[in-house]
């Protein structure tokens, strides 16, 4: 089974690990308990691929916001595939937040990480602060920002699409398709690892 490491960072209580609980248990809790230090959740994954369907393994790493935690961040990021990124839309000043966990990322974890800026809790419309608008306007520094997803813990709106989206990536940026045999291998690999023909054209799995 093909592995890869997935983190969760954004400020203490955006909703990270009520997203992870979502989708890995489908479930909500209003009295979620906050993290201490970090978590960890394993989920396995299978999406139809244009060839065969794909499963993954997904090694998910939840981080507590709490400040005093930060610093065991880089280590974590180191080996990841993907990061998603959440800020929560009933409260602006956990934007502030991104630019900080952005910069850790970029600096500890492999060029090509996939990055996922996640908007959290819009079953709160009424108290909502942050608009997808506004939000589109302050991620627009980032070139790799080419979509927000905005999602719900509560009523599990876009939850599984977001991880789905991610994963999709995680696929095109590491792996391809064997035209002899039809296995998806490592796209750092010349020669398939299963029936060893030579890669000429690189064929994307999804
Ligand atoms: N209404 C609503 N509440 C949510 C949603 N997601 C999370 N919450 C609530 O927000 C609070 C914080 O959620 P957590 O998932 O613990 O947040 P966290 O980011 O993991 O927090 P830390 O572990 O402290 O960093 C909890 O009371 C959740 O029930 C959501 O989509 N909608
Ligand atoms: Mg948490």
């Amino acid at each position: 089974m093909l592995k890869y490491k997935i983190i969760i960072a954004g400020a203490k209580n955006v909703g990270k690990s009520s997203l992870i609980a979502r989708f890995c248990d489908n479930v909500f809790k209003e009295d979620m308990k906050a993290t201490i230090g970090v978590d960890f959740k394993r989920k396995n994954i299978t999406l139809k691929g244009a060839h065969n369907d794909i499963s993954l393994e997904l090694n998910i790493w939840d981080f507590a916001g709490e400040e005093k935690y930060r610093t065991l961040f880089p280590a974590y990021a180191n080996g990841a595939s993907a990061a998603f990124i959440l800020f929560d839309t009933t409260r602006k000043e956990t934007l502030k937040d991104i630019d900080n966990w952005v910069e850790i990322i970029d600096k500890n974890a492999v060029p090509n990480i996939v990055k996922q800026i996640i908007a959290t809790k819009i079953d709160l419309k009424s108290e909502r602060e942050v608009s997808k608008k506004e939000a589109e306007g302050y991620f627009k520094k980032y070139d790799w920002c080419t979509d927000i997803t905005s999602t719900s813990s509560k009523t599990g709106e876009n939850v599984e699409d977001a991880f789905i989206l991610v994963v999709k990536k995680i696929i095109k940026n590491n792996l391809q398709t064997c035209k002899s045999c039809g296995e998806v291998f490592n796209k750092k690999l010349k020669n398939c690892q299963y029936c060893g023909e030579k890669v000429e054209n690189e064929i994307s799995p999804i």
